[in-house]
């Protein structure tokens, strides 16, 4: 017996063990129930007494060295656990999930179309790659119109039919073109403008535009259903104020002025002590547009609107640099936990 002591003894001292797997080898071999150095020790219990002393001592130390080589590799791979990919030491405690933020475009985006599916607005939304007719022509623009100009959208080189859209209302377009009134939609989205970028003006924006149309829709729709998206979104007391304006697309036009949220017609810096904002652009949507859809206008009439998603979250939240919301700070974008 002393023989194998020795052999097994010399054999473990040969033994590199560098992987999970070769110290589970090593302990299955020489420790585990069936191992060699247990199987040694049965033997010994069969010995006649004064063989045991003989034998016991350096079986015992045996044992321990194979103890020690075992914790000694256990060890060592623990520490190289790090790179060693899937030998995870399960017993480390988790490193917590940051847990993210919405971005602030998207809070605003959210309570925008929730104050609107509560008046039966659908949400819709359309191709942001848009061809000339969905994005101009549909629309009413004039063939020689400054938007249809190459410094004003970003056309598509290989083919110049191709842009990128400049309004969410190509949506409008292709949704009067496929369904008939009633029509009852918003339609939030990401549009584009071929523009230096500075703090008030960026080469992509996000709108939020909304159609009613059916039989009947008329102007005091159109106003009443803004003041209650005023009242919704900035506070019970907000007033609005339509001033005549001009889009292609509405006759009538109208800009949509709230009473400033800041100083509720004080005076400050938001409003240039006017005591209004200006939010959103509408109007009656032309007979043209209606016809180049399909739609009658002897028999339908509707009412369309737009307004800036950075516009709107800039004036909640008195943001004043536009390029902070699409330049991924996350100082900037941790601020917005909460508020919806
Ligand atoms: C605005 C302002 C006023 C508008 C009109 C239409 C359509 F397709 F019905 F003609 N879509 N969007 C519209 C009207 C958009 O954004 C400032």
């Amino acid at each position: 017996m002393l023989e194998i002591i020795d052999q097994t003894k010399s054999e473990i001292l040969s033994i590199q063990a560098g992987s999970h797997e070769q110290v589970e080898a090593f302990r299955i071999k020489y420790l585990s129930r069936k191992g060699i150095i247990p199987q040694l020790f049965d033997q010994l219990k069969e010995l006649p007494p004064e063989q045991k002393k003989n034998v016991g001592k350096p079986l015992n130390e045996l044992k321990q060295l194979a103890e020690a080589k075992l914790k000694e590799w256990t060890a060592e791979l623990g520490n190289r656990m790090a790179d060693v990919g899937p030998d995870m030491d399960l017993t480390l405690p988790p490193v917590p999930d940051k847990i993210g933020s919405r971005h602030p475009l998207n809070l605003t985006r959210y309570l925008i179309i929730s104050i609107f599916e509560r008046l039966g607005f659908n949400v819709a939304d359309g191709p942001e790659i848009e061809d000339d007719w969905h994005n101009f022509t549909a629309l009413n623009f004039p063939e020689n119109h400054p938007a249809r100009e190459m410094q004003d959208t970003f056309f598509i080189a290989r083919n110049p039919d191709m842009l990128l859209r400049t309004h969410t209302s190509n949506v409008q377009i292709r949704l009067m073109e496929k369904q008939k009134p009633p029509i009852r939609a918003i339609m939030p989205g990401r549009v584009y403008r071929n523009e230096a970028i500075s703090a008030r003006a960026h080469c992509f924006f996000h709108q939020v535009e909304g159609l009613y149309v059916d039989r009947t829709v008329s102007f005091a729709d159109l106003k009443q259903t803004l003041y209650h998206f005023a009242k919704e979104m900035f506070g019970k007391n907000t007033k609005i104020r339509l001033r005549p304006s001009f889009f292609p697309f509405t006759e009538p036009s109208a800009e949509i002025d709230v009473s400033c949220f800041i100083c509720h017609g004080k005076g400050c810096n938001i409003c240039k002590y006017s005591g209004w904002v200006e939010i959103a652009g509408s109007g009656m949507v032309h007979p043209n547009v209606l016809r180049n859809c399909g739609i009658d206008p002897e028999e339908y009439t509707g009412f369309a609107f737009g307004m800036g998603i950075e516009r709107v979250t800039m004036l909640r939240y008195g943001i004043n640099d536009l390029r902070l919301f699409s330049e991924n700070d996350i100082r900037f974008l941790k601020q917005f936990k909460k508020v919806l």
